[in-house]
């Protein structure tokens, strides 16, 4: 495949980076599970296992056993909060087998107790040894730092877990650590023995980026709307927050548009291969969305333009500078197609396809593609982009697009997402110093679709072949040469699928390196150290098993016999 170079630049808006001292870091993950086992110990190995790496953790204090008698408090019983209660107690019944009931009332301590918003910041008693006090179940203030967003603070002593944030979407990540404190078949359907532990501690954690996403194309390879939640499900574990959703391409078109019903129904009528495709209708892309907000991920969807739109062309012959419709197309070429630029018939289309697609997502962006127009000139280029961001600004969005854009004419607030391979694109560099903000999904680092090696039965290797290691070891701050840290908005795993058919494919090429892009998304930068990193990521390896992902055994990592 060929990969084209870009041009170009433009302004800026700064990503406020919640970074907590490394001072902070205490005794967490760059510890490796220690030999010995006694108590103390044991709780500051599970504690350091945890992934993302956390912000701060600090390990004592007694351990909190979930048995018959634990409840879920949700005090002030807010809607939203229930649901996480829900949510926590839907992972902890089938494995443990108690009742795990979630309760309004917020005296009873005895338990797992989920606090939102002024609780959080207000006075706290407990000492990170887990000692209750006066306040008992209050998060501690026991650092200046701002949970924020997307922050959390999970508090363990003998009597009770509290898990205090100032937002729901940060109970719910701190939801995912608490899975990951207790043993791996607590992830398993049936009832299993226990004994439940909880290491006592605590946990203070913020994510070092706001962007942290994941991509699956459905446009090569269609999947159905469970296929994404399941997806959905597996990126929620390791608090990734956006779902790009490449919905269209040269072999098919995944969303139906009311004003143009021909793109899903006949664009989205085959695959790679030749397959019999599919499309969402509008009430599966509603679905996909509310399953997403469900677990805290934002829809990012992607109309790919001017090129790889062969499936559109073919819909619409009037989409053509020829007026004559190419034959659907099921192969793996990319670069030959392109939307007409100098006709306005591509510009009410792409109005009234945005247009649609905005009306049915409640998340920023809309994704307009602009990678690989090879058969697009230049001047053809950016004369596209400059009409077509408009539209997205229109409909109240913010323009993400691969980093070709750089090339052209960014609007103010754009995002570009970087998918080069040596952060040598002096235009994507220069954009960034104008304000260009920037999301990394490096294709030799962060493509979950590049084989782990030259026998890996799935996946491309156009990148290179992309070992655990190779894909843990980058910095988004650093990567793009010349590219202000500042512009970074946070990094994205795509999964492009021409090789990829079933879930299970997905799940061998997502793990074990989708944990791993998710760590460099939210864990501060000093926690990044790959033999630390790859103890932590083998004893998810159990986890996986449990949840019943087939994941690549990579001999680089230590895993333990599951
Ligand atoms: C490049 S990177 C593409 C996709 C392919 C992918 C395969 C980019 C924005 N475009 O069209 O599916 O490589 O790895």
């Amino acid at each position: 495949m060929r990969r084209p170079s870009v041009r170009n630049h433009f302004p800026r808006i700064l990503c406020s980076l919640l970074l907590i001292g490394a001072s902070a870091w205490a005794s967490a993950p760059s510890a490796a599970p220690a030999a010995r086992s006694t108590p103390a110990d044991a709780s500051a190995t599970v504690l350091a296992r945890v992934v993302p790496a956390p912000a701060s953790v600090q390990a004592g204090g007694a351990s909190y056993v979930i048995g018959s008698g634990t409840r879920i408090h949700v005090p002030g019983n807010s809607n939203e909060v229930r649901k996480i209660g829900d949510y926590l107690a839907a992972v902890l019944r089938p494995s443990t087998g108690y009742p795990v009931p979630v309760v309004a009332d917020g005296g009873d301590r005895d338990g797992i107790v989920l606090k939102l918003g002024a609780a959080v910041s207000g006075a706290g008693s407990r000492t990170a040894a887990g000692a209750p006090g006066a306040g008992g179940g209050q998060v501690p203030r026991d650092t200046a730092v701002a949970l924020g967003a997307e922050g959390y603070r999970l508090i363990v002593s003998g009597q009770s877990v509290t898990l205090g944030a100032e937002q729901a979407a940060g109970l719910f990540h701190g939801v995912q650590t608490l899975r990951q404190l207790l043993p791996a078949a607590v992830e398993k359907h049936s009832v299993q023995s226990g004994p439940w532990t909880v290491p006592g501690g605590t946990i203070t954690d913020v994510p070092r980026y706001a962007y942290r996403g994941g991509m699956l194309d459905v446009s090569r390879h269609f999947f159905s709307v469970a296929q994404v939640e399941r997806y959905i499900d597996q990126l929620a574990l390791y608090k990734i927050n956006q779902l790009h959703l490449h919905l269209s391409d040269d072999q098919g078109w995944r969303i139906a548009v009311d004003s143009w019903p021909r793109l899903a129904a006949y664009g989205g009528s085959t695959q790679v291969g030749g397959g019999p495709g599919g499309s969402y209708s509008k009430a599966d892309y509603r679905e996909i969305v509310r399953y997403a907000a469900g677990r805290y991920l934002t829809v990012v969807p992607e109309i790919d333009m001017p090129g790889h739109t062969n499936a559109a062309l073919a819909s619409y012959a009037e989409l053509n500078c020829s007026g004559t419709a190419p034959p659907l197309y099921t192969g793996t070429q990319v670069g030959f197609s392109s939307l007409c630029v100098s006709k306005d018939v591509t510009y009410r289309f792409a109005d009234e396809v945005l247009g649609e697609l905005a009306a049915l997502t409640p998340g920023p962006y809309l994704h307009i593609g602009g990678d690989e127009a090879h058969s697009t000139g230049h001047a053809d280029y950016v004369t596209f982009m400059d009409k077509v961001q408009p539209i997205v600004t229109k409909y109240g969005k913010t323009v993400l697009a691969w980093h070709q854009l750089a090339g052209a004419h960014p609007v103010a607030g754009a995002v570009a997402q970087y998918w080069g391979t040596d952060g040598s694109e002096k235009e994507v560099a220069d954009a960034a110093k104008a304000g260009l903000r920037l999301v990394l999904s490096p294709a030799n680092r962060a493509y979950l679709d590049m084989k782990y090696t030259a026998s890996t039965p799935l996946g491309l290797d156009w990148a290179g072949l992309v070992e655990v290691k190779d894909s843990y070891n980058w910095d988004p701050a650093t990567f793009v040469k010349g590219a202000p840290a500042s512009a970074v908005l946070g990094v994205e795993a795509p999964l492009w699928t021409e090789t990829i058919v079933t879930s299970a494919n997905i799940d061998y090429m997502a793990f074990p390196r989708l944990p791993g892009i998710a760590e460099i998304g939210w864990s501060p930068a000093a926690t990044h150290q790959w033999d630390a990193y790859k103890v932590r990521l083998a004893a998810q390896g159990p986890r996986w098993t449990a949840l019943g992902i087939g994941y690549y055994r990579s001999p680089q990592v230590p895993w333990p016999s599951d």
